[in-house]
């Protein structure tokens, strides 16, 4: 019996027929399942090994970090840093770009992650995540500079997630459709479990923080307004809501069954002087890429997330992404202002 196909393979096959391609690309892929792999085993562990709870510190967005924020960041870089695939990381747990180990092999790409989002799940056992976006580095740069990273999501040349739930599930694209892998951990491979995924364009779930409702912009209440109507309301349907405030899981189950998922701006950020919660480059845009690819849509409310040109490695932008018509919906409910 066929033993399935291997992410490895997965990838191997799909750089097979690209005109010039020197593995390079393959050995990076194969180098973010190495790190997924590690930190899908130290969240298994948890406690076990006292990788839970804070580490005392404040990230570069000022939030608490917790220790596996901090291990899951040092795992990608020592899986990405040598092997000569990447010439360039960015994290979301990194004030900077990471200096590239100073001896170390240069590649021809541009990794941002964020290596453990919805780590404030972590020490309540909530599904947990890594999300990564790869871009191509300048022609001739090795040793890229900020502004390298600071393309649009329509350069990405790949983006992924890794869900660590009731299973680790490896989920990307290459530009060619959505593709989900699951690890088997008896033998440390991710094996194809779904191949072209595709997000219904109807949904009757949302999924967005009620807790914030008070200051969400008018459009944003008009659409959950209409939602929470329900039969009787202008939707003529019952809606169901889901918070899991870890962008993994939600992407994750608009993939399996559809869905719309919102964290729009409002004006306590607004009073903040931020443009959104989630970041731009390494939560939005690949989250937006495999969207995309599958069918949905992504927007900020007002624009396509993926034309956005970044201004910082940080920026935050809102996000509206999922079920086509209800993004298409929302978004014009918000350009009639
Ligand atoms: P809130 C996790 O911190 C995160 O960046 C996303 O994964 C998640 O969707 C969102 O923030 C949760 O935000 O305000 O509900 O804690």
């Amino acid at each position: 019996m066929h033993i399935g196909t291997t992410l490895t393979n997965y990838i191997i096959e799909t750089q097979r027929g690209i005109q010039g391609a020197t593995g390079e690309f393959t050995g990076l892929l194969n180098d973010i399942a190495t790190a997924c792999k590690k930190i899908s085993a130290l969240v298994d562990k948890g406690d076990l090994v006292g990788v839970l709870g804070s580490a005392g510190s404040e990230n570069v967005q000022g939030e608490t970090q917790k220790k596996l924020d901090i291990i899951t960041n040092e795992v990608f870089i020592e899986a990405l840093g040598y092997n000569g695939h990447a010439a360039g990381l960015a994290s979301e747990e990194m004030d900077e770009i990471c200096e590239m180990p100073k001896d170390a092999p240069r590649g021809h790409y541009l990794v941002l992650f964020d290596p453990l989002d919805g780590s404030s799940n972590i020490d309540v056992n909530v599904s947990v995540g890594t999300i990564f976006s790869i871009l191509k580095a300048p022609e001739g740069v090795k040793d890229p500079k900020t502004e390298d990273f600071l393309q649009p999501g329509t350069k990405q040349v790949a983006a992924g997630y890794c869900l660590y739930g009731p299973s680790t599930m490896m989920v990307m694209t290459t530009g060619k459709g959505v593709q989900m892998f699951t690890l088997d951990k008896d033998f440390g491979e991710f094996l194809l479990t779904k191949n072209s995924v595709q997000i219904p364009e109807e949904t009757q779930e949302f999924a967005i923080n009620m807790s914030n409702s008070r200051f969400w912009e008018g459009p944003m209440k008009r659409y959950i307004d209409e939602c929470l109507a329900g039969k009787e309301g202008p939707r003529g349907k019952d809606f169901n809501m889901r918070w899991v405030a870890s962008m993994v899981a939600e992407v994750h189950r608009i993939l399996s069954r559809g869905g719309v998922f919102m964290y729009p701006m409002d004006s306590k950020m607004q009073a903040k002087g931020t443009a959104g919660k989630l970041r731009l480059m390494y939560e939005a845009n690949p989250m937006s890429f495999i969207i995309e690819q599958a069918g949905g849509a992504s927007t900020t409310g007002r624009e396509r997330i993926m034309d956005i040109s970044p201004e910082g490695i940080h920026q935050r932008v809102p996000v509206v992404l999922g079920a086509k018509n209800e993004v298409e919906l929302i978004t014009r409910y918000h350009n009639e202002g």
